[in-house]
């Protein structure tokens, strides 16, 4: 069994869409082991995705990811990572698949609904970056 981390992020929360995508990610298999809303601060933001720090697009995304509340989760099953990766389709909406998250959701390509880890050393950062051991069940 493999964990990932994923987000629900602001403008899916803002337009209602967080029931709709959580039963996806459960019809697909998955076992939500832990789930919780907040609303990132800036430098919460911008330690996550501290990675992209250098890149044109980090100012307005760490905006948009600390507007209002998005929704946290620890997802696990077997290739975790990699099936969330497609569950949620390609980065840009423009490009992703029929029946993706991020084709029948997304805006664009910053705000499109749904983040996921992207290699197992990844969600082994992401994971603790947001839960504890006893925030994390089953
Ligand atoms: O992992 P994923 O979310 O699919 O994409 P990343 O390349 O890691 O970029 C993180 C995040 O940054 C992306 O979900 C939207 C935003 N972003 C952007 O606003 N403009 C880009 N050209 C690339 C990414
Ligand atoms: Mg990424």
């Amino acid at each position: 069994m493999e964990r990932t981390f994923a987000i629900i992020k602001p403008d899916a929360v803002e337009r209602g869409l967080s029931g709709k995508i959580i039963t996806k990610i459960e019809e697909a298999g998955f076992a939500i082991v832990g789930m919780k809303k907040i609303h990132l601060s800036r430098a919460q933001a911008e330690g996550f995705y501290y990675v992209h720090k250098e890149r044109p697009f980090f100012n307005d995304l760490c905006s948009f990811m600390s507007r209002s509340p998005v929704i946290v989760l620890c997802l696990q099953k077997e290739n975790a990572i990699a099936d969330w990766r497609t569950l949620m389709g390609a980065t840009n909406p423009a490009n992703a698949e029929p029946g993706t998250i991020r084709k029948e959701f997304a805006k664009n390509i910053e705000e499109n609904s749904s983040h996921g880890s992207d290699a197992p050393e990844t969600a082994a950062f992401e994971i603790p970056y947001f839960f504890n051991s006893f925030e994390l069940v089953g």
